[in-house]
Parts: C-alpha cells; sequence; structure tokens
C-alpha cells in the first residue's frame, strides 16, 4: 500500500528545550522523511510490493537479498523507522514505567548500563545507521545497532527503542558530537511509556 507521511506527534517547537531544534524537525521529518516517502512510492509502483504492508515490503526485500530489491528495502525500512523514531520521543515522556525498567535491569544489570550499551552501540555505528533497545523471540531485550536502514523487523525482533545516528539527525544540533546527541536523546527525549507499551 502507499506510503504516507504522518504528521509527527508534537509540534516542531515542542522538543527545542529538550535538544532537539524546530530546524532539525523540519529537515528530519519534513524532507529527509518525506523523501524516503516520496521514493518509496515511486519505486514499489507497479510492483509486486504496492499491495503489501509496510511490515512485508521491509522483511520481504530483505529477506530477498537482491541488489533490485535494495531501493525499495531502503526506503521503506526508513520510513518505518522514522515512524517508529518520532513516537519513540516526546515533550514529556521522561519517567520510565516499573514494568520497564525491571525488564532492562533483569538483562543489563541496571538502568545506567542499558544507557551504557545503548550509547556505545549508537557511537560504535561506523557511519549511518540505528542503535535499537529489541525485544528478541524469546523474550529477552537486546542492544543492538544496525547499517543504514536495517531495523528489527528484519530479524523478526520487536523494537522497543530506536535512535537514528545518521548525520542528518544531529548535525544541526549537535555537529559531530554523536555522543552528546545519544546521551541528551536518553536523557531527555525518550518517550519511555511509549518504548514500554511496545513491551
Ligand atoms: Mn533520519
Amino acid at each position: 500500500m502507499a506510503f504516507e507521511l504522518p504528521d509527527l506527534p508534537y509540534s516542531h517547537d515542542a522538543l527545542a528545550s529538550l535538544g532537539m531544534s524546530r530546524e532539525t524537525l523540519e529537515y528530519h521529518h519534513d524532507l529527509h522523511h518525506k523523501a524516503y516517502v516520496d521514493n518509496g512510492n515511486k519505486l514499489i509502483a507497479g510492483t509486486e510490493w504496492e499491495s503489501k504492508t509496510l511490515e512485508d515490503i521491509v522483511k520481504g526485500t530483505y529477506a530477498s537479498g537482491a541488489v533490485a530489491q535494495s531501493g525499495i528495502f531502503n526506503n521503506a525500512s526508513q520510513h518505518w523507522n522514522h515512524m517508529q523514531f518520532w513516537e519513540m520521543m516526546g515533550p514529556n515522556g521522561n519517567s520510565m514505567p516499573g514494568e520497564l525498567a525491571k525488564a532492562i535491569d533483569e538483562s543489563f544489570g541496571a538502568v545506567e548500563k542499558f544507557k551504557q550499551d545503548f550509547s556505545a552501540a549508537g557511537a560504535g555505528q561506523f557511519g549511518s545507521g540505528w542503535c535499537w533497545l529489541v525485544k528478541n523471540a524469546d523474550g529477552s531485550l537486546a542492544v543492538t545497532k544496525t547499517e543504514n536502514g536495517v531495523n528489527p523487523l528484519c530479524f523478526n525482533q520487536t523494537a522497543l527503542l530506536g535512535c537514528d545516528v545518521w548525520e542528518h539527525s544531529y548535525y544541526i544540533d549537535f555537529r559531530n558530537k554523536r555522543p552528546a546527541y545519544l546521551a541528551n536523546f536518553l536523557d531527555n527525549l525518550v518517550n519511555w511509556e511509549n518504548v514500554a507499551s511496545r513491551m
């Protein structure tokens, strides 16, 4: 089915005092995300993917491994990734629900250790990509990093939290300081209730 650019779930100014400016959201949502939507729609038109759900397009084109599918995969996965990313942040979602904190404690030993692992994954992703908190099929939690548009759907994992570490996500507000962007993301931007709802 055709991709559609969703509105941000908050105003373009809503995160400015938390370290993500209006200018970043205008470029990132209104231009970058829109380009994935527009290019994806052009590429799936007239193909077998046109009638499929976004999740099926991401999984199917990744599993095919075909170079000819890579353009569709890249745009579809980035469209999906950004829809999750906007929802995973918020202007006032800064306290972690107890059920989520307990699951993180059990998997990582402590919330602070999880944050260290997540930040290290994001800082250590060479080039463009994402870092994630995922739930595996067996229920365990893990931190991962992926290149470009690759995401947890490709590995049958549930994405609980994802952070975009493409330069377009942080260069306006943090310049080249990706670790500072990641620390601010975890401390100020994450909507932990949204993360918990994905469990
Ligand atoms: Mn992005």
